[in-house]
């Protein structure tokens, strides 16, 4: 394996997770480059499950060095409770196999309150943000007064900011959201209580990485949320505030474009969406429940009901574009045994054309009208298969017409949670 690229095709909550999982014992070294505890990322080994919000996936596998990238988004608290709970379950959290780039950027408390109170203000429809404080701590960054995780190793400097990042948040806050002020001190020691722990893993991720290049070490890089979601090319704004696509891997990592290798792009067998925006292929009906309640389509950070729907190919199409996917993972292929006949979204109708990418433009995606084709599906339980010959012969046409139509061979096929679960033609 050289070093790999993960991201999400669709919506997020692909199965990311058990990829990166499955794949980290071909890897040393895993990163995550963007997105923060919005993210929920779910592992299934030996029938225990562990749900992974900041702490790259890559921590199950002991020996195996995880490192969090300046791309993403920290929240203190969070990030010493997964530590707690890994711990607990037996794991190596130490600083030797875990580190934080000195530069990623930290969620405060205002960030916290700063999300909810403007999703509740809002007069549209509602993003539906994990309201974990993901935008407004990039906000900050880019409006070049956050703080970042090595700011906790001076903590006169750390008041400093927080003090003068207040003062303009406070006049929001009392202004303008009608919510109370916080108190520079006080959000100082608040922030300390778990702060203070993360200084112990800072190091430089950008330097690890590129030793890890120059030794022949295979890096994973995982990324989190999925294409549609990406600040830029998802379906603004109904999106996150990170750039989710593969060139980002580089940025949010510290590292060259040439050190990413190959981009693995993880399909889920059907769609799924969660929090508000466009959705084309969206089932309103029974079929979307049973996709709901065989896939436990539910959000693995907000515990939400996720939207259910049919594959969507000009997604697909454009996320391969975007990314540059290589080959494609395709995930949760079981939860479509037992259907008679399954819709694939071939192409948009959109003013009387029919579109094989999703329009541009704000707005224009939630008029399109998907166009399908019905495929034949299959009765039988596959969450057993262990090779493509296990695989009925409606679902390797399934996968094959997917190749067909993106161009990129699935190279991996997933059929349960579990680690075993796994099905790999390379
Ligand atoms: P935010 O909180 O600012 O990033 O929310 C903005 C939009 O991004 C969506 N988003 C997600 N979509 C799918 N999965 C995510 N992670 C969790 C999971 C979600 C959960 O693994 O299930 O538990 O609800 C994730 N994170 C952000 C979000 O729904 C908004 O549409
Ligand atoms: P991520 O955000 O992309 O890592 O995905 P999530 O963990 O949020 O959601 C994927 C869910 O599907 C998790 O509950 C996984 O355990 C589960 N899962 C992953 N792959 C498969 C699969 O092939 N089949 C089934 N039935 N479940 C899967
Ligand atoms: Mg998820």
């Amino acid at each position: 394996m050289s070093n790999v690229v993960i991201v999400g095709t669709q919506w997020g909550d692909e199965g990311k997770g058990k990829i990166v999982d499955l794949l980290t014992e071909r890897a040393e070294l895993i990163v995550r480059f963007q997105g923060g505890n919005n993210a929920g990322h779910t592992l299934v080994v030996g029938g225990e499950t562990f749900i992974l919000h900041l702490i790259p996936s890559g921590i199950l596998h002991s020996g195996k060095v995880c490192l969090i990238g300046n791309g993403v988004v920290l929240d203190p608290e969070v990030f010493c409770r997964e530590l707690d709970a890994l711990a607990a379950r037996g794991i190596d959290v130490g600083s030797k196999r875990l580190a934080i780039s000195p530069k990623t950027h930290v969620i405060m408390p205002y960030h916290r309150l700063l999300d909810k109170v403007r999703e509740e203000k809002r007069t549209g429809e509602k993003i539906g943000t994990t309201g974990r404080g993901i935008g407004p701590c990039y906000e900050d960054k880019v409006a070049r007064i956050g703080i970042r995780a090595g700011d906790f190793a001076k903590p006169d400097l750390l008041r400093s900011k927080i003090i003068e990042a207040l003062a303009e948040k406070n006049a929001l806050f009392t202004n303008y959201f009608g919510a109370e002020a916080m108190d520079g001190d006080s959000v100082f020691n608040e922030v300390m209580e778990h702060g203070a722990r993360l200084v112990e893993y800072l190091g430089d991720v950008s330097e690890r990485i590129a030793l890890a290049v120059k030794s022949g070490q295979n890096i994973l890089f995982e990324g989190a949320q999925g294409t549609h979601l990406d600040i830029d090319h998802g379906t603004y704004p109904f999106v996150t505030s990170s750039n989710t696509v593969s060139g980002n891997a580089a940025a949010g990592a510290g590292c060259s474009p040439r050190d990413l290798g190959t981009v693995l792009g993880i399909v889920k067998a059907y769609t799924t969406r969660v929090g508000s925006g466009p959705f084309p292929t969206e089932l309103f009906d029974a079929v979307g429940e049973r996709l709901q309640h065989q896939g436990g389509e539910f959000g693995a950070t907000t515990g939400r009901k996720r939207r259910c729907g049919w594959l969507d190919l000009p997604l697909l199409r454009e996320s391969v574009r975007l990314n540059g996917v290589h080959e494609v993972v395709l995930t949760k292929l079981d939860v479509l045994s037992g259907l008679d006949r399954i819709q694939i979204c071939t192409g948009y109708d959109h003013n009387g054309k029919t579109l094989l990418y999703p329009p541009q433009g704000e707005g224009l995606m939630a008029e399109v009208q998907p166009r399908y084709e019905e495929v034949e599906g299959w009765q039988e339980d596959i969450s057993a298969a262990v090779s493509w010959e296990d695989l009925p012969v409606a679902a390797q046409i399934y996968i094959q017409r997917i190749e067909l139509e993106l161009g990129v061979p699935v190279s991996i096929i997933s059929v349960g949670p579990d680690r075993r679960q796994t099905i790999e033609r390379r």
